[in-house]
């Protein structure tokens, strides 16, 4: 049987653990039982289809063993009983150990609450005995002061038993002094008769010591006055000098002055001329962008010139352009024929001024290589005389240069046409096999 303490368990919750383990042991093996006993049962009625003694003995064996198991499982049984009774008492204890807990815990805080409360009271004892011993202190001190008092108190009353005979004496003091005038009054009345003669001797000699005092003292008062005097002559010459100081003072501030009213105009004029300075920043800033489109525009035209440059015809090296035509004036002494060669060798013929502006240019073009030279051109009557034409066989139109008295052909040999030295835009007929400089001129050649 199976048998559980009365009250405690020392060992706590693991101890119960421990018994409900076991209790749970024996109700699997209660189980296990019934079920041999129920599966032997089925067994016992087997027999009644044995015939032989031996198997009737076995069952005789296996009813007593189950008689054997019966009392058992009746033993069992009860002992199931009384664990559960034991259960309920550990339950019962369990809930008795559990209200205990809870009073323990609200102990322990009632006795943490008095640890608290503790705590307070010691720090209000602290304080009381530091009151305390400052009271103790103050209580000394008070003390030592009422000793003082009383020791003072004793020399009052020392000093009012010798004011008191002090009072005495001052009596007898005073009576004493009341005698003595009374005779002084006797004495001086005496006194008086003899003082009358010697009062007026002494008022004479006063009166003189008097007007000695007042003589000294008028001539220290004439020193003293003297040195004012001085004082006041070095005074007014330091006015003097102060006076002038501030009329240079005065002057400079006026010049001070001027300098202020002139600065005052530069800074207006500088402000004007900042303000000038602003308005030209401006001004140029505008005038850059200007600048930057024009120089843009330039460099686009330029480039389109460029480009027109090189489709359109250009003069041989050295030939100038004039209205569509390239000319060239040559440094180098020819006949008439042998010029025209020379420009013929240039792809060109000699020049043709066909008008005045032309005319003009070709005056000035030979001028550009010599002051001093006659130039050939394409004009002459080598056919017929009289008769001019150019040299692309044209005949000589209205426009005409001759200087006066040209042309003459003189000694009836002059058939070709020159700029003379002097003159240059005016013809002159001369002999063809004369040497001259020459200008030519040549169609623009295509690139
Ligand atoms: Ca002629
Ligand atoms: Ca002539």
């Amino acid at each position: 049987m199976f048998f559980l303490p009365d009250t405690t368990y020392p060992g706590g919750a693991s101890s119960r653990r421990g018994v409900c383990s076991f209790l749970r042991a024996r109700r699997s093996f209660l189980v296990a039982g019934i079920a041999v006993l129920l599966s032997l049962g089925v067994i016992g009625l087997a027999p009644l289809t044995f015939s032989n003694k031996q198997e009737i003995s076995q069952l005789s064996t296996t009813v007593d063993a189950l008689k054997v198991n019966q009392d058992n499982m009746r033993q069992l049984s009860a002992t199931v009983d009384a664990l559960k009774r034991d259960q309920d008492a550990l339950k019962r204890d369990q809930d008795a150990l559990k209200r205990d807990q809870d009073e323990v815990t609200r102990d322990q805080d009632e006795v943490k609450c008095d640890q608290n409360d503790i705590r307070q009271l010691s720090a209000t004892v602290d304080i009381l005995k530091r009151d305390q011993d400052a009271l103790k202190r103050d209580q000394d001190a008070l003390k030592r002061d009422q000793d003082e008092v009383k020791r003072d108190q004793d020399e009052v009353k020392c000093d009012q038993d010798d004011i008191r005979q002090l009072s005495a004496t001052v009596d007898v003091l005073k009576r004493d002094q009341d005698a003595l005038k009374r005779d002084q009054d006797a004495m001086k009345r005496d006194q008086d008769d003899v003082k009358g003669d010697q009062d007026d001797m002494r008022q004479l000699l006063t009166t003189v010591d008097a007007l000695k005092r007042d003589q000294d003292a008028l001539k220290r008062n004439q020193d003293a006055l003297k040195r004012d005097q001085d004082n006041m002559k070095r005074n007014r010459d330091d006015v003097k000098g102060d006076q002038d100081d501030m009329r240079q003072l005065s002057t400079t501030v006026d010049a001070l002055k001027r300098d202020q009213d002139a600065l005052k105009r530069n800074q207006d004029a500088l402000k004007c001329d900042q303000d000038d300075m602003r308005r030209l920043s401006t001004t140029v800033e505008a005038l850059k962008c200007v600048l930057y489109k024009e120089r843009k525009q330039t460099a686009t035209l330029e480039k389109r010139l460029h480009e027109i440059k090189q489709t359109l015809p250009s003069c041989p090296e050295g030939y100038t352009m004039w209205r569509g035509t390239c000319f060239k004036a040559f440094d180098t002494s020819k006949t008439f024929s042998g010029a025209a060669n020379a420009c013929g060798a240039d792809g060109g013929t000699l020049a043709m001024p066909q008008d005045a502006e032309t005319n003009t240019f070709l005056a000035s073009l030979s001028k550009s290589v010599s002051h001093i030279r006659a130039f050939w051109f394409g004009l002459h009557d080598r056919r017929e005389e009289g008769r001019f034409q150019w040299m692309d066989g044209s005949a000589l139109g209205s426009y005409r240069s001759w200087a006066p008295g040209q042309p003459d052909s003189h000694d009836g040999n002059e058939d070709c046409v020159l700029y003379p030295t002097s003159q240059k835009d005016k013809w002159h007929d001369r002999n063809c096999h004369q040497r001259a400089y020459f200008i030519c001129q040549a169609a623009p050649e295509r690139p």
